[in-house]
């Protein structure tokens, strides 16, 4: 069959995959047909993900789709390695590093799987090596191929090796880019292990996905790549096949690859374990067994789309000519799924010759050489191989000086240029700026990570301190992409500064004095934060950047005494702290300001939001690490008050997504954030030791309740009058219909994962079992 539609996952075989992304019918990529030529074949590129929310499964994005392979590499195969310096030197490293790593001697064998035109063949510079290419494009490619070479034109397999009767095993096996465009990769290194010296080592390189995501290359997506793996899938493999990973390193190649050297299960070869675990860490770390990286990814495609279309559909209006720079592979998907053609690019430059008098495949761009497409001088090109970057705007020099302009479409809209009107036009495509006060706070971290998903450019006002590092825990891994400024909102010299400096679209403000409890006892300085910060932003918005949007962190505290449950936006407050009634203040300071100085300023009314980032002191989150202090052996007992408390608990991601949306509206708003379910702090206890384990039972009234493990009768939990407050909101549960109506906001997470995301952190983060 020619397309054919998995039902399975290449990898696993899990049957449960999810829909990620469509990129729509697209001709065949690989594939530059000549002028006169029909166009090769279409398929459909659909992206989807084995669904490894359960343990048992891999997780692999992969297209939906297979090419059979015959038609995308037998017939005018586009790609070339060794056409430009980057990637000659790029596979000249990668035989040096092999060298390094096993050493080699006369008469050994090395083998490159998808060898192209022998430019990493060629790099072994040993003459009395027996070196090999095995590559279904090698009748195109042969005369690149020096004599006494070995050649295979055809897919690899252990078969087509033995063939070639060499008498030894390969020492060296190399594929490059290539292991992504296998219909079966166990099968496939299981061919391999039948090919390598037992004390042989295989060296694969493909992108690796967390940097498509990262660098919004989408173009890597065509009908060739069917596997975008993280490293979580190659371990997989690789343990099904009998091998094991080595060592594994990152490059920029074809904008984000990773290299990992394989070598036989029983190698003498020893694993770097530090960096691979670390990687795999890291990977969890980032969520990819969830949906949401991939949905973010996808919406930031889709505004890459919008942004590159408009801004070349508006330039051919103006009558700009625009060529394409590099006809390439990666290209062709851009195109295509942005519907750019001939309509709008006059020609494609090239510089491999075998492309001239081609076209690109559905969109009909004619190729023709870069001196021919010089000469035109065009108004602007559009770089394709956008990874080469640096290199064409080195090699363009002469071009840009002379007034022309280059734009790169990834990893982000970029114009090179010296004309004005076209740097104008790049401020329209600007990244949206957004200043969080409070972002070393649990709900700031989070809402700095979405709003980095969503490609914004961060900043973030922190508090001096004099211990930097505990207090600005929850962002240090976002340290490079975010920008800190020290403020105060105590200080309105600081708040001033910052917005002036910065001019943010969007001010979050989730700075306050947060503890509930603790506000009894700073009551002052409570009101100074909570209270007149606020007033603080609205006046300095005012005054310099009244365009800018305000969100504030209102709070399900400014109901404390309301009995009539579930509250929503119409219910009246009865504030029942020094901190709920300094959130009043800033609820009423928040809508006069929109109703009298016309801000865009909106309150979200947040009910308790936990999350393994939460503050140590806040009841959810002693309960977790109490529970951990207590199978360490450092405490005995949980020291709790008011154990009959309900709460409406959200996870901090689902509530950030909401603050987010609610700055995302024409109009201002308040908005009322909640799970609209209720439980008791009780009923937290017994949740979080049903997860090690222990089953509570309660005994005893008022200050002599006790919780204690059903089994073995040990008290666990015990009230401690330190922790009852002067005045307690004994309910809370919120109505959020608005927002999940006019935005289609619900939570992710119920009160049950909400606990087990909690209490999973606690124990990885100790290792205890
Ligand atoms: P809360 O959160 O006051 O609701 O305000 P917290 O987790 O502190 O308390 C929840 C409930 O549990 C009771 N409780 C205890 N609380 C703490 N901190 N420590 C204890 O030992 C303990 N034992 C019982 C409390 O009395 C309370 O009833 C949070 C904060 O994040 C606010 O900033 C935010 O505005 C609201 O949620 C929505």
């Amino acid at each position: 069959m020619t397309i054919k539609e998995i039902k399975e996952c290449r990898v696993c075989g899990n049957k449960d995959l999810i829909p990620v992304m469509n990129l729509g019918i697209h001709a065949l990529s690989g594939i530059f047909p000549k002028l006169g030529e029909p166009d090769p074949l279409e398929s459909p590129l659909e992206i989807i993900k084995c669904n490894d929310s359960k343990e048992k499964f891999c997780g692999l994005l992969q297209l939906r789709h297979s090419v059979s392979p015959e038609f995308m590499y037998l017939n005018n195969y586009g790609y070339r390695s060794g056409l430009n310096r980057t990637m000659t030197e790029h596979l000249k490293g990668i035989v040096v590093e092999a060298e390094s790593i096993v050493g080699l001697e006369k008469g050994d064998v090395v083998l490159d799987i998808g060898s192209n035109d022998c430019t990493l063949l060629k790099s072994y510079k040993n003459p009395e090596l027996k070196r090999v290419g095995i590559d279904p494009t090698i009748f195109q490619f042969k005369k690149f191929y020096p004599e006494g070479f070995f050649t295979v034109s055809d897919f690899f397999t252990r078969e087509s090796f033995e063939k070639l009767n060499l008498g030894k095993k390969a020492k060296i096996i190399t594929s490059i880019a290539m292991f992504y465009d296998l219909d079966s990769p166990i099968e496939f290194a299981k061919e391999i292990m039948a090919c390598l010296e037992e004390e042989g080592i295989w060296i694969l390189e493909q992108s690796y996905m967390p940097s498509m995501l990262d660098s919004n290359s989408f173009d890597t997506i065509c009908h060739e790549h069917l596997e975008y793996y993280s490293l979580k899938q190659i371990k997989w493999i690789m343990e099904k096949a009998g091998l094991r990973i080595v060592k594994l390193t990152f490059s920029e190649a074809n904008g984000g690859s990773f290299r990992i050297v394989v070598c036989h299960k029983n190698s003498k070869i020893k694993t770097e374990e530090v960096s691979v675990n670390n990687i795999l860490e890291n990977e969890e770390r980032k969520n990819l067994h969830k949906m949401d990286p991939y949905l973010y990814f996808k919406e930031r495609v889709e505004n890459i789309k919008k942004n590159i279309k408009s801004f070349i559909v508006g330039e051919k209006r103006r009558g700009s000519s625009i060529f394409l720079y590099g006809a390439s592979t990666k290209g062709n998907t851009l195109l295509q799924y942005l519907g750019i053609d001939n309509t709008l690019i006059t020609v494609a430059a090239d510089r491999n010759p075998e492309k001239w008098g081609r076209r690109t495949p559905k969109t009909n761009i004619p190729i023709v050489s870069e001196e021919d497409a010089r000469r035109s001088s065009p108004d602007i090109f559009l770089a394709l191989p956008w990874h080469f970057r640096n290199e064409f705007v080195e090699r363009e020099k002469a071009y840009l000086d002379s007034g022309g302009s280059i734009i790169f479409p990834l990893p982000r809209f970029e114009i090179v240029s010296k004309k004005p009107e076209l740097n104008m036009s790049m401020q329209h495509f600007k990244r949206k700026k957004a200043l969080i006060t409070g972002i070393t706070g649990q709900l700031g971290s989070h809402l700095a990570e979405l709003l980095k998903e969503k490609d914004y450019e961060v900043h973030g006002i922190v508090r001096r301190t004099s211990h930097l590092e505990g207090g600005r825990k929850r962002i240090e891994h976002l340290r490079a992409e975010i920008e800190t400024h020290y403020g105060d909102l105590g200080d309105s010299g600081s708040i001033e500064k910052i917005i002036n400096d910065t001019k943010p679209d969007e001010i979050y403000n989730l700075a306050a004095q947060s503890h509930v409890g603790i506000s009894f006892q700073i009551p002052e300085y409570t009101s100074d934060i909570d209270a007149i910060g606020v007033l603080r932003i609205c006046e300095a918005v005012k005054k310099l950047s009244k365009k800018t949007k305000i969100y504030q962190a209102s709070t399900s505290e400014l109901y404390g005494g309301i009995y009539d449950y579930p509250v929503d936006e119409q219910t009246p407050f009865y504030p029942k702290s020094p901190y709920g009634i300094s959130k009043l203040y800033a609820y009423w300071i928040i809508k006069h300001y929109r109703e009298t100085h016309g801000l865009f300023c909106s309150n979200g009314i947040v009910f308790n939001s936990e999350s393994p980032r939460r503050g140590e002191n806040f009841v959810t989150r002693k309960i977790t690490m109490g529970i951990k202090d207590i199978l360490r052996g450092k405490i005995d007992k949980i020291h709790l008050g008011n154990l009959s408390s309900k709460r409406d608990w959200n996870h901090a991601k689902d509530t950030v997504k909401a603050i987010w949306l609610i700055l995302q509206t024409e109009k201002a708003g308040d908005y009322v954030v909640a799970s609209g379910e209720t439980h008791s702090v009780r009923e937290f206890v017994e949740e979080a030791f049903k997860h090690v384990g222990i089953e509570i039972a309660w005994k005893g009234e008022g200050l002599n309740e006790v919780g204690y493990d059903k089994k073995s009768n040990k008290i666990y939990v015990i009230v401690d009058p330190s922790y009852l407050r002067p005045s307690e909101v004994n309910v809370l549960i919120g109505n959020s219909d608005k927002i999940r109506k006019e935005f289609g906001w619900r939570p992710e997470y119920n009160f049950k994962e909400i606990v087990k995301d909690m209490m999973e952190h606690e124990m990885r983060s100790e290792k205890i079992s």
